[in-house]
C-alpha cells in the first residue's frame, strides 16, 4: 500500500479525533463587568489608593489592555453591545433603560445574545448581578439565552435590602422577583463560585457584572438605606465617599479572586478564559486616571477603561496590548475560542481579539464609534473626532451645536489642544455620518 493510500485511510480517522478534542476542550467564559470603574480606579492600571490585588493578578497573568473602550459611556447601551456583538443601537438602546421611565421597554428576545449561541453549542450559561436591559419579564436574560439569572434588573440597587432606586425590589430568580438575603457583591460571587462548582464538567459561560463601584456607596457592613415604595436614598448615607468607594472595589476585588481560586481548585484555569472590564468611565467619584470627562460623556474619561483577559497556556502571561477594543468584541471572540460557525443571520460588529490575546495575529484597522445623547465621537488610528451634545438651551437652535473637534490621541490623550485638519475631519465625519445613518430607522427604546 502506498503512503498516498494508507494517508487517505486515516484521514477520516484524523479529522474524527480532531473534532472529539475540539468538543473536548472548548474553553469555558468568565465575563467579569464593574460598573462605573474609572480608567485609573485599580492598581494594575495606576491606582495608588485602591489595593485590587486579584485583578492585578489576572492582569500579571494575562493582557493588558490600555486602548479598551465601552461601547457606551453609561450602563445599558454598553451591556447591550457586550451581550449582542453589536454597536447597541441596533438593537434600540441607545441610551439607559431606566427605572422610574421604561418599564416597558429592554432587549428584545429577537436579539441573538452570547448566550444563545453558546447555550445553542451546548455551553451552560449564567449571568449573576447587573442585567440592566429591560424590567418586564419579556426582557428577563433567563429568556436571552442564560440558563439561570439571579440579580437586578435596574441600573443599581441598595447593595443590603436590594431595592431600585424608584422604590422597587429588584432581586431576581429567573424572571421571578425572589428575595435574597446578601451584600450585593457577595452574592454575586456566591452564585458564581456554585455555578462553576456545579458545571465544572461541561464547558460554561458565566457573566458576572458587578454593581460595584456604582452608587449607592455601600460597604460590605454598611445597614441599608433604601425601603419598598419610597424613592430617594440615592447615594446612600455614607459622609466619607471615598472610603465607601474603596471598600466597595476592594470587595468586588475579593470576589474575582475568589473565582480564579474556584477554577484554579477544580483544574480549570487553563481552560478558561476570564475577562475583567468596566461597563464606562467613572464619575467624578472614581479615577479616570486623568483622561478628560466622565461617565456619559463622549471624552476619554466616559468610555476608556480598564480590561484585562486571562487564559493561561494560551494568552501570554504579562503582557499588554495597545490595540483598540471594544465591549461588543467579545462575543465574536468567545466564538472563534470555542470553534462556533455562527449561521449567517447573526453579524456581528465587533470582531475577535483572539489573534491579539493569543499575540498570532491582528486586528484589522476599524473605525469606531461613540453615541451617547446627542455627543458623538469616531475614532480611526490615532484621530479621534468629538462632537460634544450641545447645551440643552440649543436643542433647536442648529447655529449653537458645538463644531467637531479633532484630536491625535497618541500625542494628545487628554483631549486638550484640537487640530486642524480639515481633509482627516471631513473623512471622519463621514464616516459617522454614515454610522448614524445605519441605524437611523431603529427606534431607540430611552
Ligand atoms: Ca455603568
Amino acid at each position: 500500500m502506498n503512503r498516498f493510500l494508507w494517508l487517505a485511510l486515516l484521514l477520516p480517522f484524523g479529522i474524527g479525533l480532531v473534532n472529539a478534542d475540539a468538543s473536548a476542550d472548548r474553553p469555558n467564559f468568565v465575563i467579569i463587568m464593574a460598573d462605573d470603574l474609572g480608567y485609573g480606579d485599580i492598581g494594575c492600571f495606576g491606582n495608588p489608593r485602591i489595593p485590587t490585588p486579584h485583578i492585578d493578578a489576572l492582569a500579571s497573568q494575562g493582557m493588558k489592555f490600555t486602548d479598551y473602550h465601552s461601547n457606551g459611556a453609561v450602563c445599558s447601551p454598553t451591556r447591550a453591545a457586550l451581550v449582542t456583538g453589536r454597536y447597541q443601537q441596533r438593537a434600540g438602546i441607545g441610551g439607559v433603560v431606566t427605572a422610574a421611565k421604561h418599564r416597558d421597554t429592554g432587549l428584545a428576545i429577537a436579539e441573538t445574545t452570547f448566550a444563545d449561541v453558546l447555550s445553542d453549542n451546548g455551553y451552560a450559561t449564567a449571568i449573576f448581578g447587573k442585567w440592566h436591559l429591560g424590567y418586564a419579564p419579556e426582557f428577563n436574560p433567563s429568556r436571552n439565552g442564560f440558563d439561570e439569572f439571579r440579580g437586578y434588573v435596574s441600573g443599581n440597587v441598595d447593595f443590603v435590602s436590594h431595592i431600585d432606586q424608584a422604590g422597587y425590589e429588584d432581586w431576581w430568580h429567573q424572571d421571578q422577583l425572589v428575595p435574597e438575603a446578601g451584600y450585593t457583591t457577595h452574592l454575586i460571587t456566591r452564585h458564581g463560585v456554585r455555578f462553576i462548582e456545579q458545571n465544572k464538567q461541561r464547558p460554561f459561560c458565566l457573566y458576572l457584572p458587578h454593581e460595584a463601584p456604582h452608587y449607592p456607596y455601600q460597604g460590605p457592613h454598611d445597614p441599608a438605606i433604601r425601603v419598598p415604595g419610597k424613592p430617594g436614598a440615592i447615594q446612600g448615607d455614607r459622609k466619607d465617599i471615598a472610603n465607601a468607594y474603596r471598600e466597595m472595589v476592594v470587595e468586588m476585588d475579593k470576589g474575582v479572586g475568589e473565582i480564579v481560586a474556584t477554577l484554579a481548585k477544580h483544574n480549570l484555569s487553563s481552560n478558561t478564559m476570564v475577562v475583567f472590564c468596566s461597563d464606562n468611565g467613572a464619575n467624578a467619584r472614581g479615577s479616570n486616571g486623568g483622561l478628560r470627562g466622565f461617565k456619559g460623556q463622549v471624552w476619554e474619561g466616559g468610555h476608556r477603561v480598564p480590561a484585562v483577559a486571562s487564559w493561561p497556556g494560551t494568552i501570554p502571561a504579562g503582557t499588554s496590548t495597545a490595540v483598540p477594543a471594544m465591549s461588543m468584541d467579545w462575543f465574536p471572540t468567545m466564538v472563534e475560542a470555542a470553534k462556533i460557525v455562527l449561521p449567517p443571520s447573526v453579524e456581528l460588529d465587533g470582531v475577535s481579539l483572539l489573534p491579539v490575546l493569543t499575540q498570532t495575529g491582528a486586528v484589522a484597522d476599524r473605525t469606531l464609534f461613540w453615541q451617547v445623547g446627542r455627543g458623538t465621537a469616531v475614532r480611526r488610528g490615532d484621530w479621534k473626532l468629538v462632537i460634544e451634545a450641545p447645551p440643552s438651551k440649543s436643542k433647536r437652535n442648529p447655529a449653537r451645536q458645538p463644531a467637531p473637534k479633532l484630536y491625535n490621541l497618541r500625542d494628545d490623550l487628554q483631549e486638550e489642544t484640537p487640530v486642524q485638519d480639515p481633509a482627516v475631519t471631513a473623512e471622519l465625519q463621514v464616516a459617522l455620518e454614515e454610522w448614524l445613518e445605519s441605524w437611523s430607522q431603529v427606534p431607540q427604546r430611552s
